[in-house]
């Protein structure tokens, strides 16, 4: 991520925007919000925005979180429950700063937490919590999974048990850098427009979801044609923030195209890929970034995403959630977001 100061980007000037949805909680600011449903109860695992006075960068240094928070309630428009402090930067021993967009997942009766953060050389890589509850506290492992890098890890788990870890984010989110497991803090952070558009990665996960199993993929994204989509192709190409999610044996990858504000969508027919970029799931939001879950609860599904509704500041973020409607077809109807 690489926001600007000012979110004029996403945010119509002419009048004051109305929002479709509002925001869950209003205590704290909550960001790149990660829904799932343990036990008929939906959980979200958000990043926790600050407002820590570091100064703002290209790199997105102003988003300089610190600790997790995790919420949860018992169906869409419920009461939401904000249960503190899950996992603070301090307890996880090679951190350094900036402890990003995090993710969650229940397995032989452990919650496990996947979250980014810098370790203290700077580079971004994956760390994995462990609790025997949903809602932590976490105890982080003492050493970030091996072989792992860059931000938004995303797990999901397949019909036959398998669990894949897809991450990855291009400028602030360091994966313009990785070249295999090679890093290289000296690469631009946009390529030609004519190059294949650098895409997520994904890993199979140990089964004790501690470790890659496997070898890190990069995930093909393919047009209409089943050509690689280009990094010029800015309205369509991966930015950040993928999310994995399977309807009527189809695997839909989403995510958001960054500097185009908007968070897209494409099918494959295999979790690895390749996958066939299909269309917008939501328009610009207020705020630069844009980050999303998607889940299926008592018969609808839904999308979980946030903007700056309550701060008008693009590092202070709000989540929310509003239903997910698909055609017969299973092709997604487009939510704007700002209702005019
Ligand atoms: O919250 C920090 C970063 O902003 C996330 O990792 C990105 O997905 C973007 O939402």
């Amino acid at each position: 991520t690489a926001p600007p100061a000012a979110d004029s980007a996403a945010t119509p000037t002419a009048a004051k925007p109305k929002f479709l949805s509002a925001p869950l909680v209003r205590d704290i600011y909550t960001a790149d919000p990660s829904a799932h449903v343990f036990g008929g109860r939906i959980y979200v695992y958000p990043s926790h925005d600050i407002d820590a006075g570091v100064p703002e960068d290209d790199n997105g240094a102003h988003f300089a979180m610190r600790d997790y928070h995790v919420l949860s309630m018992d169906s869409v428009g419920g009461r939401v429950t904000d249960h503190g402090v899950a996992l603070d930067i301090k307890d996880i021993p090679w951190a350094g700063r900036q402890l990003w967009a995090p993710d969650a997942e229940f397995k032989n009766g452990t919650y496990y937490l996947y979250f980014p953060v810098k370790d203290k050389q700077d580079v971004f890589r994956l760390g994995v919590a462990t609790s025997t509850a949903p809602t932590g506290p976490f105890k982080a492992d003492p050493q970030p999974i091996a072989g792992s890098y860059s931000i938004d890890p995303n797990v999901f788990t397949d019909a036959d048990g398998q669990s894949y870890l897809y991450f990855g984010g291009i400028w602030g989110g360091q994966l313009q850098r990785w070249r295999g497991a090679q890093y290289d803090s000296t690469v631009a952070p946009n390529q030609p427009a004519q190059a294949v558009a650098i895409g997520p990665r994904v890993a199979r996960l140990s089964k004790d979801m501690r470790s890659f199993a496997g070898p890190v993929q990069e995930v093909q994204i393919l047009d209409e044609n089943g050509k690689p989509l280009l990094a010029g192709d800015t309205k369509r190409r991966f930015f950040e923030g993928g999310w994995l999610h399977k309807y009527q044996g189809k695997y839909y990858y989403s995510y958001s195209t960054g500097d185009t504000h908007l968070l897209v969508y494409a099918v494959g027919d295999k979790p690895t890929g390749p996958f066939t970029y299909k269309g917008v799931i939501m328009n610009p939001v207020q705020g630069w970034t844009t980050h999303h879950s998607i889940i299926e609860h008592k018969g609808k599904w839904y999308i979980f995403y946030h903007d700056t509704e309550l701060s008008g500041k693009t590092h202070l973020r709000n989540v929310k959630v509003t239903e997910l409607k698909r055609r017969p077809d299973g092709s997604i109807e487009t939510i704007e977001p700002l209702v005019t």
